[in-house]
């Protein structure tokens, strides 16, 4: 027997949760068996082209897992899934969990370098990408034929997620899922360091938060989700998402994204009643000009979170849209906060909500980590039934990230006043797109590799819509042939294996960065003070 889980819970934290029976020996697999046991003929999934009930969704599920299983996959195998939103991707994630395998849930805009690192440090031994891929998912693909520096090659599988039946019949496979406390599935860190940090969670772990979401939230059967973030996200996945459709007997409906296009022909069609956004998505529809073109009128609940939701945007929902807002604060981690559906107005619009479970521990602590009077902000530590106490292979990470009472460091600055949570600010060196966590070292890393340049510094800049953009500043090496230009500079971050999300919006060539008083780079200086005549790229 190991000294902890995978998740990084002693042998003791496990059955004082089970004791309390927060952990209920539940499994994803058991989960959704008991779905399509209890609503067979209920419609589980739909996208553009397909519409499943949950006894077909099974018998696909089941062809799913024969075609993985005979590309080699099996139980404890750990591979990447790299799929759009689809029935496809669905199918794909369950029929891992029926073999007893271990999905790795990259986001569709993480590029090479991320791909090839959690084939490294999972280990992953195969790959489960899209038959259709766009030119960022053709570049990665194309990358995945080189060898890891292992010297072992990622055995590639490619689902065409747009076909009415993906998986060519291939006999039976047996069901061999696996246990409660074993790994379930490695989630990513929005990342602060140059490479994504691989997050373990347990069937038991996540399975509670899942509930734990549901009782917090109005999903029940005969509702209908709109999946419209990234399917593999946290947020989407089990805020209440796309695991607490399945534990209710609820629809899932895949849209391909969260633009208003691309949502409200969705909304109306399906007669969604519950949807996921980030700000920047909720915002796009507030302003749509055609939003009164489609009954919007079935939705009673839209959720909110992955980055701070302004109070001006948080006011509009309830007017406009004649919507319940409830603002999600939580992160693949573990901890996830939620205003009440019965929270006064002034709770809902101003604050990022309450902790979920009641056996989510929360401290708000200086710098010599003392917990501060409430009000005060302060640095958000947080231990409970769902929170991982370690990163995947990760020591020295560890180290840094987790307290010796193993309490998570958030890197999130908030008040704390009478159970309620209000993000203020931010600790650690991340830069959050809309939602989209970049790590400035990783884009830096990447730059700095380019033969024209000297130094680079990334950081955050304001945006309206985003929250905040990605802004490298970069100084040219001297004696570089010819001048550095921003276009060719983001054309070569592109190139280079970086997630889409992380390419630089802005790319400014300077002489110097701004330093702070001891000398050290100010990032927040270079975030706040762009100087206009600057070119924009
Ligand atoms: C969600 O998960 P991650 O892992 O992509 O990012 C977590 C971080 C948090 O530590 C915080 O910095 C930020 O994203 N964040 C928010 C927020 N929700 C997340 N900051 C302010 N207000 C919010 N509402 O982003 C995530 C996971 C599960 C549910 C919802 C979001």
């Amino acid at each position: 027997m190991t000294d902890t889980l995978p998740n990084g819970f002693s042998h003791d934290a496990a059955e004082h949760y089970r004791r309390l029976g927060v952990w209920n020996g539940d499994t994803h697999w058991k989960l959704f068996r008991r779905t399509v046991e209890a609503r067979p003929h209920a419609p589980a999934a739909v996208d553009a082209v397909r519409s499943l009930t949950w006894a077909e969704l099974d018998d696909t599920v089941a062809r799913a897992a024969a075609v993985l299983t005979r590309a080699g996959i099996r139980r404890g195998d750990r591979a990447i899934v790299q799929l759009p939103n689809s029935v496809a991707y669905l199918e794909t994630v369950f029929a891992l969990w029926r073999i007893g395998a271990v999905p790795v849930f990259s986001l569709p805009a993480h590029g090479a370098t991320d791909i090839r690192h959690f084939a490294a440090h999972a280990p992953a031994t195969h790959y489960i990408g899209t038959a259709h891929p766009n030119k960022h998912l053709g570049r990665v693909q194309a990358d995945l034929a080189r060898p890891l520096p292992d010297g072992r090659t990622l055995t590639t599988v490619l689902v065409d997620d747009r076909a009415v039946e993906p998986w060519p019949a291939d006999g039976p496979s047996p069901e061999t899922p696996g246990a409660p406390e074993e790994l379930a599935f490695l989630q990513l860190s929005g990342g602060t360091t140059g490479v994504p940090k691989l997050i373990p969670r347990t069937h038991d772990d996540y399975l509670y938060s899942v509930r734990a979401s549901v009782d917090v939230c109005d999903l029940r059967a005969d509702d209908v989700l709109l999946v419209a973030l990234p399917a593999s996200h946290n947020f989407t996945m089990s805020s209440p998402g796309i695991l607490g459709a399945v534990q209710v007997g609820a629809t899932v409906v895949f849209a391909p994204g969260p633009l208003p296009t691309e949502i409200l022909p969705l909304i109306e069609e399906h007669r969604v009643t519950h949807l996921a956004l980030v700000p920047p998505a909720l915002i796009s529809l507030l302003n749509y000009p055609d939003r009164a073109a489609h009954d919007l009128g079935s939705v009673r609940t839209v959720w909110v979170g992955g980055a701070k939701l302004s109070e001006a945007a948080a006011r509009r929902v309830r007017p406009e849209l004649g919507w319940n807002l409830q603002q999600v604060f939580g992160m693949a981690e573990g901890l996830v906060n939620y205003t009440p559906l019965d929270a006064d107005v002034a709770e809902v619009v101003a604050t990022q909500g309450r902790p979920m479970s009641p056996y989510d521990e929360v401290l708000v602590v200086d710098e010599d980590d003392n917990e501060v009077p409430p009000g005060t902000p302060g640095a958000l530590l947080t231990r409970g039934p769902y929170t991982i106490r370690q990163y995947h292979r990760a020591p020295e990470v560890n180290a840094r990230s987790f307290t010796a009472e193993g309490f998570y460091r958030t890197g999130d600055i908030v008040t704390f006043v009478d159970g309620v949570l209000t993000v203020v600010g931010r600790a650690k060196d991340q830069i959050n797109r809309g939602g989209e966590k970049v790590a400035p070292e990783a884009v830096e890393n990447v730059l700095l590799t380019h033969p024209g340049v000297h130094d680079v510094s990334v950081v955050g800049m304001p945006d309206e819509l985003l929250g905040e953009k990605v802004r490298a500043l970069v100084i040219p090496r001297d004696g570089a042939p010819g001048p550095l230009k921003p276009t060719a500079l983001k054309r070569y971050a592109r190139g280079q294996g970086l997630a889409s999300f992380a390419v630089p919006d802005v790319i400014d060539i300077v002489d110097e960065f701004p330093v702070t008083g001891v000398g050290k780079v100010s990032k927040k200086d270079q975030s706040l003070q762009r100087p206009a005549s600057s070119p924009e790229a």
